[in-house]
């Protein structure tokens, strides 16, 4: 290994957000910006189990991918590594990476990807570290590499590595180095075989008395890849159900995240009735949106459904052992906690916190209200996974309508009417002001008690709590303050406001409603319509949102 040293200097705003750095391209393509990132990582990993090391590299095919994992290549190789695997064409998606570390005992894992952020020349890029446990370093890790951004001065790199065919599954050897190229799909789907019932999948999927109609859209993102594999070579869907499945540097122009506002061409023909269930992942393949016919899942709801199925499949044969959700997720799943007697948990928004309570052995399945569902098959969330959740649920009961399945879920746990406004880069300072006015009120505990009268359905709604949201990790105690402000109300319901930790430019402003429902006869309306009131008191009277940002519409409604 020919080793150089190149000398650098710090760059500003290198911080980690909710899952970890991103940035527009053009600003990483500076100098030493991704160099310095990459060595700050190493920097925070003991030098005794870097050495020799094996570690998994990949990503969601965005551009400026290949140049990042060449680099990494050298960097790793001069700090020690031992040996890479990278994902063929440099693809891998998130939950992929996430089970190739825990199968391989990898010590980690960098992940490039911006997730569901458009990509291409304009957009963005993306950087994350995973654990051996594969997943998210927690904010302990991203904090220290942070520290080390900011007083770099020294990068250490292998000139003499470099690897031009990334098609090719083979091995590439220097002295005390290789990089392997492997195959992006085959570890994961040994796992989802071990986790699913394939064959009985397969069954329904294929089944010409039950002509189950579905459609999977990648939305030219990583899990391309793994869909015609999955879903056509192993469940036997017909590959015309494969929509957008060829990865894109810039996703085909599009912006790769599975809602109702940026997936409008699987929306459409799912309002048309064209299909049974219709499917999405974002750019890294960890998120999933999943429609029925005429029907759309709330991911809040995905989550609580799929752990009340939960003997349907296989992996929880033997029960659960807990059942978490982010915060801002709807509350849904903890009815079913308590209905199925296990313990739950409420945790800040991004998957990094659900890994502990899954190291300790108390946690099954999770999920966030943001298309995020897992469980502890690995250590993020999987859209993947997801999919075939409900398509196992599906088969197990004998129905090609997901309708059907959720609706006898309301009429026995109640409905939480969830919805979550996204205002997108807006600018900073009105999204930080409006935030503090928001945040005094609470600090200063005036709105407890505070009654509201709904504009729509003239109910009193009055405020039991409200908090800026702290966790405290019960395996290893760390405190993550200010995830949140939340606004309780006495019936249960709640309204949520959050600044996204996600984007490259300006800020966006999330706000969440929940609303608990039990009348039978209530369980079937328009969510907006529901919601109205509660979301007039957040806009309107808490925190002047329009006011503050010029806002007058979200741009986003889920
Ligand atoms: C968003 C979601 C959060 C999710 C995170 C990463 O974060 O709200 O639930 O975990 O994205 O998802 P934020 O801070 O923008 O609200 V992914 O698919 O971008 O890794
Ligand atoms: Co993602």
């Amino acid at each position: 290994l020919e080793i150089k040293i190149i000398e650098t200097k710090p760059f500003d705003g290198q911080k980690p957000g909710t899952s970890g750095l991103r940035k527009k391209v053009t600003e990483v393509m500076n100098g030493n910006y991704l160099g310095n990132f990459v060595q700050s990582i190493f920097n925070v990993l003991p030098k005794d189990k870097l050495k020799g090391s094996t570690l998994v590299v990949g990503g969601d095919g965005r551009y400026y991918n290949k140049q990042a994992i060449q680099l990494i290549f050298q960097i790793a190789a001069a700090n020690g590594v031992g040996k890479i695997l990278v994902g063929q064409n440099g693809l891998l998606s998130t939950p992929a990476i996430s089970a190739i570390v825990r199968a391989r005992q990898a010590l980690g894992a960098i992940i490039l990807t911006a997730s569901h952020n458009p990509g291409g020349p304009k957009g963005d890029f993306g950087i994350k570290y995973n654990q051996s446990n594969g997943g998210p370093a927690p904010e302990s890790i991203t904090n220290a590499i942070y520290k080390e951004t900011t007083t770099i001065t020294q990068i250490h790199s292998a000139e003499n590595v470099n690897v031009s065919d990334l098609y090719t599954l083979q091995s590439h050897e220097w002295e005390g180095f290789t990089v392997e190229v492997i195959d992006s799909v085959s570890d994961y789907l040994t796992l989802l075989k071990s986790v699913f019932d394939f064959p009985s999948i397969k069954k329904f999927a294929t089944d010409p008395t039950k002509n189950f109609r579905f459609n999977f859209d990648a939305m030219s993102g990583v899990t391309g890849v793994y869909g015609k594999r999955i879903f056509s070579d192993e469940l036997g869907f017909p590959e015309s159900c494969l929509i957008n499945c060829i990865p894109s540097e810039d996703f085909n122009g599009g912006h790769p995240d599975p809602n109702l506002t940026y997936a409008p061409e699987l929306v459409r023909k799912m309002n048309n009735g064209e299909f049974d269930m219709g499917c999405a992942s974002d750019g890294d393949g960890d998120r999933n949106m999943i429609l029925g016919n005429r029907f759309f899942l709330n991911p809040s709801d995905s989550v609580a459904l799929i752990a009340a199925n939960y003997q349907a499949i296989p992996y929880f044969r033997n029960g659960l052992k807990g059942l978490a959700r982010s915060m801002p997720t709807s509350a849904a799943l903890e009815r079913v906690a308590t209905d199925l007697k296990v313990p739950f948990f409420e945790v800040p928004t991004g998957w990094k916190f659900f890994g502990n309570l899954m190291d300790a052995d108390t946690l099954s399945i999770c999920g966030e209200e943001s298309f995020g569902t897992g469980s502890d098959h690995i250590r993020e969330k999987d859209g993947i996974w997801a999919i075939v959740c409900w398509l196992q649920i599906l088969a197990f009961n004998n129905t090609t309508s997901l309708e059907e399945i959720v609706k006898k879920h309301w009429s026995k746990y109640g409905r939480n009417y969830y919805s979550r406004y996204d205002y997108e880069e807006i600018d900073t300072k009105p999204a930080e002001e409006m935030m503090k006015h928001v945040s005094a009120q609470i600090n200063s505990q005036e709105l407890v008690g505070k009654k509201f009268v709904g504009i729509q359905d003239n109910v009193t709604y009055e405020v039991a709590k409200c908090d800026d949201f702290e966790y405290k990790d019960p395996i290893d105690k760390s405190i993550s303050s200010h995830q949140g402000l939340r606004i309780i109300f006495t019936d249960g319901s709640r309204i949520i406001f959050r600044l996204s930790g996600t984007g490259s430019t300006g800020a966006t402003v999330r706000v969440y409603f929940d609303k608990y429902e039990t009348k039978q006869d209530q369980l079937n309306n328009n969510v907006q319509i529901h919601l109205k009131s509660l979301i007039h008191i957040a806009l309107e009277e808490i925190s002047k949102l329009k006011q503050y940002t010029g806002r007058d519409e979200p741009n986003v409604i889920t």
